[in-house]
């Protein structure tokens, strides 16, 4: 909105690290028409120059992988360790979707009288919504296969953390990818998202964000058939069977909800553990959150900044009342620091069933795998999750029976760039990452060719 801004604030600190101009209706839709005039060229640039120009910028990123971790570490509130490993992963997934602009196939189908064969069209432009807890990670996520089907994009970054979003579109441009393919506008969601969403011109918005707004996005895009992919909220489950290797299940546990603070859609946010080694476990994962580093981002030794902005903290505490199991410690003076928190809860606690969104972890003890199973599916959401145990059969059984998009064994890792992430029930639908994500980046068509 011509004249207005807005600031843009470094959450370990309270400083204003940038002022920004802040677009409104107009500026969208002038984002859109560029993008709109850059389709037709951009589809046509032979796949393998595109796979290049895509793998200019993977490489670009590596190049500028320090100041984009700076950027990213100050307007998040992120450790610098944690923020570049997230610029190698934007580097990976460039590298990834360059390498499958020609790898994302037709196919012939047997058909009698003629050929049947289909394609795999771009579907023109692309409106990307991106929140604040991992945004050029998310933002890549799908940039990467939208580009390589051929689409041209608008990205909306979150108002809260856009500076990494900006200095990527200006590698983009380094990298040779032609003006209009990739605009940023930064704005508010309700305005700058809310017009993306309605707009036209606009032929699928990938959003990633809240099940609220994803539901109001679902609403939004029917007006126009517009496509969409909802990456939403999370209450996953960390199951610990009694068989597993209790230590390295206990050690491993903090950082599945506490990375990032906890501000993570696959946050192991309901620990689960066979009641008859339930307080053996407690014990030992106590002592492993005690040894969380929570401290300046900036410091190589942090494990843990703060969170997000002071609206959301008040949001976090509202989760913790009376005396929690383990309350862990915050640096004195500015920064919206919150504690590594532990609470011993039922399943039908409000901390068990919201997306708490911070450094808040629910114990919760169960009697044997079949209430695991039921416990662990007892929530609208559907994400991620794990399994510990030493039992192959069992840990299969249970990944089977869960209603969650992505399990990991053993681990409590959830993403790599060639494997399909996202999730069932209301944490969305649609698959990023992989190439699964090209599918939702183009559309297919199918030509029947009469040879009698
Ligand atoms: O998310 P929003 P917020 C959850 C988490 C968190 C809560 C609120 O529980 O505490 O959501 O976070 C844009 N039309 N997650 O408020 O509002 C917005 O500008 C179109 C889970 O930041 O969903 C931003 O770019 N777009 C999650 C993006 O949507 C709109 C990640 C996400 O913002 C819009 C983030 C509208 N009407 C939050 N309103 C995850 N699963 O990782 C807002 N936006």
């Amino acid at each position: 909105m011509p004249g207005m801004t807005f600031a843009v604030v470094n959450p370990a600190t309270e400083e204003t690290i940038a002022q920004l101009d802040e677009a409104g209706v107009e500026e969208t839709d002038t984002a859109v028409a560029r993008a709109t005039e850059a389709f037709p060229a951009w589809r046509a640039v032979a796949p393998l120059d595109r796979a290049r120009l895509l793998r200019r910028l993977a490489t670009l990123v590596e190049e500028h992988a320090e100041e984009l971790a700076r950027i990213e570490s100050q307007n998040v509130g992120k450790p610098i360790g944690g923020a570049r490993a997230e610029v190698a992963m934007v580097a990976q997934v460039f590298h990834f979707y360059a390498g499958a602009v020609d790898k994302h196939h037709g196919q012939t189908i047997p058909v009698a009288g003629g050929v049947d064969m289909t394609f795999r069209e771009p579907l023109g432009v692309v409106g990307l919504i991106v929140p604040w807890n991992f945004p050029l990670n998310i933002s890549s996520w799908k940039l990467g296969p939208a580009l390589a089907c051929g689409n041209t994009v608008v990205l909306k970054p979150a108002e809260l953390t856009p500076l990494s979003a900006l200095r990527l579109a200006e590698l983009v441009l380094q990298a040779g990818i032609p003006e209009g393919v990739v605009n940023v506008v930064t704005g508010p969601g309700r305005v700058v998202g809310q017009r993306l969403v309605e707009h036209h011109d606009i032929a699928k918005i990938g959003f990633t964000g809240s099940t609220e707004v994803g539901r109001s996005v679902m609403q939004g895009a029917a007006g126009t058939i517009k496509r969409v992919t909802l990456e939403l909220g999370g209450k996953s489950a960390n199951v610990i069977f009694a068989d597993a290797d209790l230590e390295q299940a206990a050690a491993s546990a903090p950082y599945a909800v506490f990375d990032n603070a906890g501000q993570d859609c696959c946050a192991r946010s309901r620990i689960l553990v066979e009641r008859s080694v339930y307080d053996r476990f407690v014990e030992l994962l106590v002592g492993a959150t005690r040894k969380v580093m929570v401290g300046d981002p900036q410091d190589e030794a942090s494990e843990m900044g703060p969170l997000i902005s002071a609206q959301h903290r008040e949001k976090v505490a509202s989760f913790v009342d009376g005396q929690p199991l383990f309350r862990g410690d915050v640096p004195d003076g500015p920064g919206f620091w919150f504690p590594c928190t532990l609470v011993e809860a039922s399943n039908d606690d409000r901390v068990a069933r919201e997306e708490v969104f911070g450094p808040v972890a629910a114990l919760i003890p169960f009697a044997d795998e079949e209430e695991a199973i039921r416990v662990a599916n007892d929530t609208p959401y559907g994400l991620s999750g794990s399994i510990w145990t030493e039992n192959g059969a069992r840990a299969l059984r249970v990944a089977r029976a869960l209603e969650s998009g992505v399990i990991s064994v053993n681990s409590n890792t959830s993403v790599r760039p060639s494997t399909p992430f996202g999730g069932f029930k209301q944490s969305g639908f649609g698959r990023e990452l992989g190439m699964y994500a090209l599918d939702g980046y183009s559309e297919l068509k199918n030509v029947f060719m009469a040879t009698s």
